[in-house]
């Protein structure tokens, strides 16, 4: 088995939403193995989108996801668990996401487009890490 890490941001439980999106984690056949509403603060998100440090939306990204408590998940399933992940969340900007993904089918815009999900294996274990280090 295997695991990824999952944010549903501040957007999708202000907007009752946290549910659905763990409805359709659940539903593929993923399985809970950690889940915690949790503000995030400014330092760790400003870690956890490391990435982005220089993009001209940085600031707003780290006012964004740490603006509410979000909904922390560490999920498992087979092998690449973060690509079926991804899948179910599709593209980052929800205009251009498919019909039939979470954010194709409930989000408009970034940066609230509902959640962050790992995008590859190594990129799953420094998030899992840096959320939940005693897993
Ligand atoms: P991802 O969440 O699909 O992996 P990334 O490119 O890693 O997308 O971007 C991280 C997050 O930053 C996005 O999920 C979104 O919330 C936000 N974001 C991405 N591009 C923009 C932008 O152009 N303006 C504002 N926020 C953005
Ligand atoms: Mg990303």
């Amino acid at each position: 088995m295997d695991r990824t890490f999952v944010i549903c941001k501040p957007d999708a439980v202000e907007r009752g939403l946290a549910g659905e999106i763990v409805a359709r984690l659940e539903r593929k056949g993923l399985r809970l193995v950690a889940a915690e509403l949790r503000a995030i603060d400014a330092e760790t998100a400003a870690t956890h989108y490391e990435e982005h440090r220089e993009r001209p939306f940085f600031t707003e990204l780290v006012e964004f996801i740490t603006r509410s408590p979000a909904l922390l998940l560490v999920v498992e399933g087979p092998a690449d668990t973060w690509s079926v992940v991804r899948a179910l969340v599709g593209a980052t900007d929800p205009k251009a996401a498919a019909p039939g993904t979470i954010r194709g089918d409930l989000a408009l815009d970034v940066p609230a487009n509902l959640v962050h999900a790992s995008d590859s294996a190594s990129s799953a274990e420094r998030e899992i890490r840096l959320f939940f280090p005693g897993l």
